[in-house]
């Protein structure tokens, strides 16, 4: 690989960070510690990696309900995550907002939210602004093959492409939309053909590797930056925990497809690949491993001994404060 070995060691970390993070957060909430919405991105990782690796803080992620990864990969550190899921005041939104409103503006987290299909228009504005600004910023959306239906998928990548706008849009192509697969939703699957019938450059790749999401990202991330206009990175992928914890799988998929994908483990693959590359040692990556485990357990403490957010408070943040 071409990629320059510490390069290589933060992609394994990052998507490490994410996957340790989910599985905490789901055991977290089947312990009852979180009550809001946890939609995890267990089996995504590779995706919000390669892509936020090419990101400066100034640049403007939008997110979905499954932004978790987003977070930690735009550097929401997992302290902030984690008791913000917990629903504490040391949350990186007060403790007010949990899974579905995660905002850090300080690291360009810009949000993620329990509405699909607004964040491409909310990045298309971002775009926008920089634009007209005069700066190299970029706007990111992620979402999902559920908000491709979305009349918002449309107006964005349209206006996007007309104005050249600095966006990079993110699909993360899992195959379903909550329980519905989107070969039933759609008769055209092809998120990036489709994309490409807007006049924006496109392409598919494979989500679950996160070599290829990178160079992709890099690509359409310069793109957007040197006024190239926006670009659409299709990522077939799959989610290989429920849709949301506390839901079942109730049938719309087999065990069988579920098997076939967790073969196909972004992180697994990763690793093997790089040492066999000889670019990384199994000793490199067990490092990684332990100084997350550490990271986590440091996280769950963190936010398990924080304040709740003060009750007299509650109207705080609602009101703009006047002129
Ligand atoms: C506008 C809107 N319609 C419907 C819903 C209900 N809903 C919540 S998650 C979801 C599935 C979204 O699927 P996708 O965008 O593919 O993301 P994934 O969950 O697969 O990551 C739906 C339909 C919603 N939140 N917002």
């Amino acid at each position: 690989m071409t990629i320059p070995t510490e390069q290589l060691l933060s992609l394994y970390r990052t998507m490490v960070r994410i996957r340790q993070c989910e599985e905490q957060l789901a055991r977290s909430y089947a312990a009852g510690t979180i009550t809001g919405a946890c939609h995890t991105y267990v089996g995504e990782e590779a995706i919000a990696t390669g892509v936020c690796a090419h990101l400066r803080h100034d640049d403007a992620v939008f997110s979905t309900h499954r932004g978790h990864g987003h977070a930690l990969a735009k550097g929401v550190p997992p302290r902030e995550l984690v008791a913000e899921l917990f629903g504490r005041e040391t949350g990186c939104s007060g403790g007010r907002g949990g899974s579905m409103h995660l905002f850090s503006p300080e690291v360009g987290m810009m949000g993620t939210s329990g509405i699909v299909g607004p964040c491409i228009l909310q990045a298309t504005g971002a775009g926008y602004s920089f634009q007209l600004l005069e700066t190299d910023q970029v706007g990111v959306a992620f979402f999902g093959d559920g908000a491709v239906g979305n009349g918002a998928f449309h107006e964005g990548l349209n206006l996007a492409t007309i104005w050249d706008l600095p966006v990079v849009f993110i699909c993360e192509n899992n195959m379903y939309a909550t329980e519905v697969a989107f070969a039933y939703s759609a008769r055209n699957t092809d998120v990036a053909g489709r994309a490409a019938g807007y006049g924006l450059h496109a392409q598919m790749v494979d989500g679950n590797d996160v070599i290829a999401v990178y160079e992709a990202a890099e690509a359409a991330v310069a793109r957007a930056r040197s006024g190239g206009g926006p670009s659409l990175i299709e990522c077939r992928t799959y989610r290989t925990r429920v849709h949301a914890e506390g839901m079942g799988e109730s049938g719309y998929r087999s065990q069988e497809e579920i098997d076939s994908w967790k073969a196909r483990d972004p992180i697994a693959a990763f690793a093997r690949r790089a040492v066999d590359a000889g670019d990384l040692t199994d000793a490199d990556l067990q490092a990684i491993d332990e100084e997350i485990t550490a990271e986590i357990a440091d996280a769950v403490a963190f936010a398990a001994d924080s304040p709740w957010p003060d009750p007299a408070t509650v109207a705080d943040h609602i009101y703009g404060e006047g002129a």
